[in-house]
């Protein structure tokens, strides 16, 4: 059948804005999680909240999001960040150090951070309306006085392993969905390890919140798109 001008004219258009999108949102075929995938939920805890001791903007609008994707998968682990009092990363445990400047570590640059999620503090509990009942793991982590960890795998000193690498290979897991806070800490340094460890990765984007440090949200993104980490939304997950 022939077209008419504005017909195809109009299709061309479709087409070209098309050739731009992402594989997985050409066509309606939803991102449909397998029994070996995991959801992994960084750091949704009150510090990280309104209220809490570093606070990231709107971070409280990733829970209902969370809540709602959970139910797409078979597999969830909950981390926590979960500090000694004094701990290194503190601005307060450096003399003469103000939050979000940084210092050197001898593993490299930390940045220091206020007094934020010691362990067994209200401020380190998980954010109360998170509803993750069918969580199998809770894995806490920057529990060694002088390492931070952002990362879920790997601490800071990028030598000493957490063991979600093993918990998960050992399940068989080979794909993760990393959501959470925050996006250029915690999420991408959890997502860029999972990479390394040799996982599939997606980062859900509506599902995560930054802190921004210097355009570090964006930073961020180009890192991890550089190591393949792929980005979703949550209306590209097949929720049943
Ligand atoms: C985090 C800064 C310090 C995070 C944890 O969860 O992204 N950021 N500790
Ligand atoms: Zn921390």
């Amino acid at each position: 059948m022939q077209k008419n001008r504005r017909q195809l004219v109009s299709s061309i258009g479709i087409l070209s804005a098309l050739g731009t999108m992402a594989p997985w949102a050409l066509s309606a075929e939803k991102i449909k999680p397998s029994n070996k995938s995991a959801l992994i939920v960084v750091d949704v805890q009150n510090c990280f909240v309104e209220g809490g001791t570093l606070p990231v903007a709107k971070g409280a609008e990733v829970v209902p999001v969370i809540n709602k994707i959970a139910s797409a998968f078979a597999n969830i682990i909950v981390t926590q960040d979960w500090h000694t009092q004094g701990h290194a990363s503190f601005a307060s445990a450096h003399a003469g150090k103000k939050p979000f400047e940084t210092t050197n570590m001898p593993y490299g640059t930390q940045v220091l951070w206020p007094d934020h999620c010691v362990q067994g503090s209200n401020d380190a509990a998980l954010h109360p309306d998170l509803k993750l009942p069918t969580a199998q793991l809770v894995l806490r982590k920057g529990y060694h006085a002088n390492v931070d960890s952002y990362s879920a795998f790997m601490e800071a000193d990028r030598k000493t392993a957490t063991g979600l690498a093993g918990y998960l290979k050992q399940r068989g897991i080979h794909t993760v969905f990393v959501v959470g806070l925050a996006t250029d800490f915690c999420v991408a340094w959890t997502a860029l390890d999972a990479r390394t460890a040799g996982f599939t990765t997606y980062v859900v984007e509506d599902a995560c919140r930054g802190i921004d440090l210097n355009g570090s949200v964006d930073a961020a993104w180009k890192n991890m798109a550089t190591k393949g980490v792929k980005r979703i939304q949550s209306s590209d997950l097949k929720i049943t």
